[in-house]
């Protein structure tokens, strides 16, 4: 493949019109096979140049039907990829079993490319985008020989949303292209929105792993070099060597965050009021009286989003309901009456298995009763699923290494489903779907909630006395990792706004672009969303979860509606108000006042720490951070000082 084609096919993309063969777009696409209903010149010969450099053996056009999802489906079973699990148990259901080595987000691999280090930030892997097309270009040479390329055209977002964007990914995984089909409204139609010359966002994606003429397939094809790029300016993604979640399904973390967060920073650029792109569930709550409220939450990967989405009120609170719209990532655009609507650019969950239980989350279990495709759980010996959490361990499995396991294994160490096995299925399966879940126009949000991972120092829930004080609550927000990033867990690492792995440019410019909007709302009149911080994860001196989470956290989502209806009390104190065990509602559980002073309490020391390590992530930060937020952080600094006591 001559260089020159090479180059066009790296610098196609939504914006910039790939440098046009002389004889039209016609004379690039010979061999395509591009379906009638492709009408975009652009798009096929951005097609064309990456097939001539990756140099597939077919090209797929997905159509996004029943029929195509179906027919992938059986061919991944024959060829060992998915195994479809018992009919009568779980209908229309596969197991995927990845590459041992496959199964996480690789944050070290990610790599948020434009032209100047500074816009990338210290938070980002960078490298100069010239060195990186080079780099990119040697690997995807070839990469998909002996393979099917699948031309995945997504919406990110309702059909026609204003706030919704298109994206096209190109895939040598059918795994990828079947889940594309969950997570993303995937099909024709988006070729109807697109039109003859529609902006969307192109993501290239291999496995990275060619065949050669007569080499046998592997069931979970992969490479041990992994890049997953960014380019933000020409708003590009590009990946390599990964078959899993979000590093594959480019829609998600990839478009839905990274891009999409610098697209909503651009749009104040070129003169817009400039939206959000977040890491968070979107749910709806609606009191015995009728009252509607939404509430948008981010919580870093791995940390329930899923299970508070879907949450079921305890007994004691009958007639409230709450209802799911996302369980991942929010888009959140200001309307023309001032206030920030929000939709869920996804369309399906791929969501972590282990510890989901009809216990603790019904809705999740019940969305999972059919159509879904499992990755890396157990198998049960009757066809069927099981992951820690779910239920007693049965006397034998095969574990996600497809090796034998029985209750010894596991009490010897040796987990049946990988800690971070995940589900993918269709949102619309969800018994506590939000009748609005799909509206064009969003929902509008009344509440942002942030939410860490911290065995300590973090009380239960905090209101922020307003706007710029809430930011910094997000801003400074600390977290112990996870099985959702590869790498050690249960490290403390601070992970501002849970967006640490996905905000696409310098975190400073972030937390300046959300005190910004806060600023430009409110200066049209807008009364801006309460912002709440929690912390269901506090535990006593024998390292026990002391709140049991879960429904439970009802308890405290209904303050939060009180405080935005003005009849809870709190007590105000030096991070802002919260709740004293007087003012929760306990009718249905017994959760005594001592045990509440744990969660609730503010210890000075380890405060002082705290504020230590915000001072870490300043000093890394300090080039473009806000003044605004070293404001308040001197004011809290007084404030401990001189008024540092519990708040219980
Ligand atoms: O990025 S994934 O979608 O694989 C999982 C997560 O981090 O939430
Ligand atoms: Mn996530």
């Amino acid at each position: 493949m001559s260089h020159a084609r090479a180059q066009a096919a790296m610098t196609a993309s939504a914006r910039s019109v790939p440098p046009t063969p002389d004889a039209g777009a016609g004379a690039a696409v010979q061999g395509l096979d591009a379906p009638a209903w492709v009408r975009h010149a652009r798009l096929l010969e951005w097609v064309a140049a990456i097939a001539a450099l990756a140099q597939p053996d077919r090209i797929h056009w997905c159509d996004g039907s029943q029929e195509e999802y179906d027919r992938l489906c059986e061919q991944m079973v024959g060829a060992g990829t998915l195994r479809r699990l018992n009919p009568a148990k779980r209908p229309n259901s596969f197991l995927a079993l990845s590459d041992p080595g496959d199964v996480a987000r690789v944050e070290d691999r990610t790599f948020i490319c434009p032209e100047k280090r500074e816009d990338a930030g210290p938070t980002n892997n960078w490298v100069e985008p010239r060195e990186m097309r080079a780099t990119l270009r040697g690997l995807f040479e070839g990469c998909m020989r002996g393979r099917t390329l699948y031309v995945v055209p997504f919406s990110m977002g309702p059909l026609g949303s204003h706030i919704a964007h298109v994206g096209i990914e190109l895939t040598d995984s059918p795994y990828v292209a079947v889940s594309m089909r969950i997570m993303t409204r995937m099909g024709r139609t988006v070729y109807d929105i697109l039109g003859e010359d529609g902006g969307f966002v192109p993501c290239v994606h291999s496995v990275g792993k060619p065949l050669a003429a007569g080499e046998a397939d592997v069931p979970w094809p992969c490479s041990p070099t992994k890049y997953i790029v960014h380019f933000p300016e020409t708003r590009e993604i590009w990946s390599y060597g990964s078959g899993y979640g979000g590093n594959a399904l480019l829609g998600k973390k990839c478009f839905a965050l990274r891009i999409a967060s610098n697209m909503g920073r651009q749009d104040v650029q070129s003169g817009g009021i400039g939206w959000l792109a977040e890491h968070m569930l979107i749910l709806g709550v609606t009191s015995p009286e009728g009252r509607k409220y939404h509430v948008a939450a981010a919580f870093p990967s791995a940390c329930g989003k899923t299970n508070f989405a879907m949450l079921v009120p305890p007994k004691a609170f009958e007639g409230w309901k709450v209802t799911t719209i996302g369980d991942d990532i929010a888009w959140i655009k200001p309307h023309s009456d001032g206030r920030l609507y929000a939709i869920n650019p996804e369309a399906g969950f791929f969501g972590v298995a282990p510890g989901t239980s009809w216990k603790t989350n019904p809705n999740c279990l019940a969305t999972l009763s059919e159509n879904t495709i499992f990755t890396n759980v157990a198998l049960t010996d009757d066809g069927d699923v099981w992951w820690e959490g779910l239920s007693e361990p049965p006397a034998h499995l095969i574990d996600w290494q497809g090796r034998d396991w029985t209750p010894a294994d596991g009490k010897a160490g040796r987990k049946a489903a990988h800690p971070n096995s995940r589900f993918t299925v269709s949102i619309a399966q969800c018994p506590s779907i939000d009748p609005r879940w799909d509206s064009v126009d969003g929902v509008p949000i009344d509440a942002f909630i942030f939410g860490g991972r911290r065995s300590t120092t973090v009380p239960l829930v905090t209101e922020a006395r307003d706007w710029v004080e809430g930011v910094y609550m997000a801003a400074t927000m600390g977290s112990e990792t996870t099985a959702a990033q590869a790498g050690a867990t249960g490290v403390v690492r601070r992970d501002p706004f849970a967006m640490l792995p996905f905000c696409g440019y310098n975190m400073a410019d972030y937390f300046a672009h959300w005190l910004d909007l806060g600023h430009r709302l409110q200066a049209g009149g807008a009364k801006l969303p309460k912002i709440f911080c929690v912390n269901w994860f506090r535990t006593d001196e024998n390292g026990k979860f002391v709140w049991p989470g879960f429904g439970e956290n009802m308890r405290v989502l209904k303050w939060m509606i009180d405080r935005l209806e003005g009849r809870a009390e709190g007590v105000e104190h030096v991070f802002g108000t919260s709740p004293r065990h007087g003012d929760l509602s306990w009718s249905g559980l017994d959760f005594n006042p001592a045990d509440y002073a744990k969660i609730s309490s503010i210890d000075k020391a380890a405060w002082v720490q705290e504020l230590a390590l915000h001072e870490e992530l300043f000093e890394r930060l300090a080039p473009r951070l806000p003044r605004a937020l070293r404001a308040v952080k001197a004011q809290l600094e007084e404030r401990l000082q001189t008024e540092g006591r519990a708040a219980a």
